[in-house]
């Protein structure tokens, strides 16, 4: 593998909703730049990016995966994301390697709901886009359809870059609407093509679709617009530099198409990255903190800047070990450098820094500004961090993800297992963020929480494949929340000062409710030292533990601000444990009055039936305290949308089975968390009642 510094690389994400064929289209571009010498299919499991063997047997991607293709004096690096619902954190986090996402579009269903979901990824990233409709050999693909409602959900920005040359069964090729040139492909798989006249049937649809795209380009460049008023139109020679810059400045969203079975375009669409999509040196800088929670600061995006790599996504191989992958964000990274976490202030050594393919890695001697690449065993490096030479520390933000939407009661099948298992569960845990593992305060179980079932289940058969650990699923348990309503203020005060070294810690806090999401804030408003500076962490500390332990049913407090604003402190007596005990004391003084309630997730919920079931599934949804947000029709059968609280659709999957006799199919996801209504609160805080009593201390 060749060195290739930052103005030759493209780092491109592919998104989509499920099945839009994002990893076949990967295979399909690897194979056809010669990286591989076969064209994979996931179909048969051989696909480059879905090689893990739980995609391989569930035939659709579970995390990103990276791969590069060597294009010229270009390297591609590819990030290929999943689609299906259940594991779009995983897509959300791997875009922070992005510089630009490839937005497939199925050519028959067109628009679906991720579709929207990874928009507003890539919106919150700031990527530059281009849409790819795919699939376009489809029985009832259509381009033109697929087009207008891209032009109808994203606007006139969305310009034909190519033009399908035939449809259906006789999709054949494009047309290249910057060089008005047309290419024929053999629908062999080959990836050949050869260039050929357009075809006369479509001269005039490329003739306007050309004129099209000038008249975008030109749109938002006076100079190019001159030129486009002077001569009629813009000659290549200045088409092509105009359409990358419109497409960095995300003023045109440009559409390709493809078929990634059959390997037609492929080669058009690898210069298609090369010629117009931005290198990661378009952004110029990248924004980062001088410290955790400090002050933004920037970086600029060149080799000759200090180095700095921000970890984007780590692998807990059983053999490998850790895998971190990372971009280089500044400077040059040379293999077995000694570099700073500057997260957790510990040394780090990237011994075999590398580049992926698929499931392989490619030994490198170095990596340019804005280039990928991963290694193995860093010490306690984990996805979120930066890292980089040590005078020169910054911090790069990881993405705030969703929380969890549902937990599971597991156990192992062998007593003995029971160590292993927690241990293979943290590693876990580091390459999946929105995995959380704990103990059911109440009963002590062990907890497996996720995004949904089949992400819990994709979990425990990981355990199973990759730590030989098997468990049991038992019913979910819904992860609710605690939350309160109103502002209360007390004080907390440890205090045990008979015989011996005595324990003194006093503090008074305000709490206040924040709004749904916000989580937990803390503010210091201690004046003249009525508690010593370095007492304060300490404080906050007890509240957090106090808050995360809950006060009415023993889940989580969330949504509210601490104000820490008086106390006191004895000279020898007091203590950071103390403090600790004092402040929690303090909330818990506060809940009393704070008007404490439950909060449950409420799911958005999307049920696709035959069109007669519709109502059945409408009156069901009411008494599952659903509230019905919409119907629509959609090729022969209707969806319906709902929003419908967790604890209601444990049961759904047989439900619906058994209304619909196995016609109707869910998906679900979380949509916000909501109070629980008093009288169902009523019976969970009761069930936890017992439990609390025996557990009370001081
Ligand atoms: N006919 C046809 N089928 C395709 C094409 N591309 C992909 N498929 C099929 O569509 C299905 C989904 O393809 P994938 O590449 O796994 O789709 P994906 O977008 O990666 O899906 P997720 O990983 O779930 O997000 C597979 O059965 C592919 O064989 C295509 O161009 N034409
Ligand atoms: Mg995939």
């Amino acid at each position: 593998m060749k060195i290739y510094e930052g103005e030759n690389i493209r780092n491109v994400a592919l998104v989509g909703h499920g099945d839009t064929g994002k990893s076949q289209l990967v295979s399909a571009l690897l194979f056809t730049a010669n990286m591989v010498n076969r064209l994979g299919k996931v179909d048969d499991g051989t696909s480059v990016t879905d090689f893990d063997e739980e995609e391989i047997q569930r035939k659709f991607s579970i995390s990103a995966s990276l791969a590069c293709a060597e294009w010229g004096k270009t390297k591609i690096n590819f990030i290929d994301t999943p689609g299906y619902n259940i594991f779009m954190h995983e897509t959300e986090a791997a875009l922070a390697a992005a510089d630009s996402a490839l937005v497939l579009i199925h050519a028959v269903a067109g628009i679906e709901v991720q579709t929207e979901k990874v928009w507003g990824f890539s919106e919150k990233y700031g990527l530059p886009r281009a849409f790819v409709i795919n699939q376009l050999d489809r029985d009832r693909a259509s381009f033109e359809r697929t087009l207008e409602a891209l032009r109808t959900a994203y606007g006139r920005m969305v310009t034909p870059a190519q033009l399908p040359i035939g449809e259906e069964r006789n999709y054949r090729g494009l047309i290249d609407l910057v060089s008005m040139k047309a290419f024929l492909f053999d629908p062999d798989g080959s990836g050949k093509g050869k260039e050929t006249e357009i075809p006369t049937d479509l001269k005039d649809a490329a003739n306007k679709a050309h004129e099209a795209l000038v008249e975008m380009v030109a749109e938002g460049n006076d100079k190019l617009m001159e030129e486009f008023f002077e001569k009629g139109t813009i000659p290549v020679e200045d088409l092509a530099p105009g359409l990358r810059q419109a497409i960095a400045e995300k003023r045109i969203f440009p559409v390709t198409v493809a078929a990634g079975v059959l390997n037609i375009g492929s080669e058009n669409l690898l210069n298609f990255l090369v010629d117009y999509m931005p290198s990661p040196l378009v952004r110029e800088e990248a924004e980062g903190l001088d410290h955790e929670g400090g002050q933004p600061v920037k970086r600029k995006i060149v080799d000759a800047q200090p180095v700095a790599a921000f970890v984007f996504k780590t692998v807990a191989d059983p053999f490998a070990g850790r895998v971190s992958y990372f971009k280089v964000m500044s400077g040059v990274l040379k293999n077995e450098a000694n570099l700073t976490n500057f997260n957790r202030g510990s040394a780090e050594r990237l011994s075999h820094i590398g580049v992926t393919q698929g499931k392989s890695q490619i030994a490198v001697a170095e990596l340019h500004a804005g280039d990928i690449g991963a290694v193995a065993k860093l010490k306690d490096t984990l996805t979120g961090d930066t890292l980089g030479d040590k005078g020169s520390p910054i911090f790069f933000s990881k993405v705030k993800l969703a929380e969890p939407a549902i937990s599971f009661a597991i156990e192992p099948k062998s007593r003995g297992d029971e160590d292993k298992l927690s241990t293979a569960i943290h590693r876990m845990l580091e390459e999946d963020l929105l995995l959380r593992f704990s103990r059911d305060p109440q009963t002590k179980e062990f907890l497996l929480s996720g995004a949904g079932q089949q992400h819990v289940e994709v979990a425990v058969s990981k355990l199973k494949r990759r730590f030989n650990i098997e468990v049991s699923l038992k019913a979910p348990k819904i992860p609710y929340r605690e939350t309160i309503r109103a502002k209360a203020e007390a004080q907390g005060k440890h205090k045990k000062q008979t015989g011996g070294h005595g324990q003194y810690g006093d503090c008074w806090i305000k709490v206040e409710p924040l709004g749904r999401g916000v989580g937990f804030e803390f503010v210091n408003d201690i004046f003249g030292g009525a508690i010593p500076r370095n007492f304060i962490p300490a404080v906050e500390k007890g509240i957090v533990e106090a808050a995360a332990r809950g006060y009415l049913a023993g889940y989580p407090v969330v949504d509210f601000r601490v104000i820490l604003f008086d106390g006191s402190y004895h000279d020898v007596d007091s203590s950071e444990i103390a403090f600790k005990l004092a402040g929690s004391k303090g909330f818990k003084k506060c809940m009393e009055q704070a008007k404490p309630c439950l909060l449950e997730p409420i799911m958005n919920v999307e049920i696709t039936v035959p069109e007669n079931y519709s109502g059945d599934i409408m009156g069901n949804l009411n008494g599952r305290r659903g509230r019905i947000q919409g119907m629509e029709p959609k090729s022969g059968s209707t969806v319906v949308k709902a929003q419908v609280p967790l604890a209601e659709m444990l049961t759904y999957a047989s439900d619906l089975t058994s209304m619909t006799q196995g016609r109707g199919t869910y998906a679900m996801e979380l949509s916000h968390y909501d109070i629980v209504p008093q009288q169902i609160a009523d019976k969970i805080v009761a069930a936890h009642k017992p439990a609390t009593a025996e557990e009370e201390e001081d």
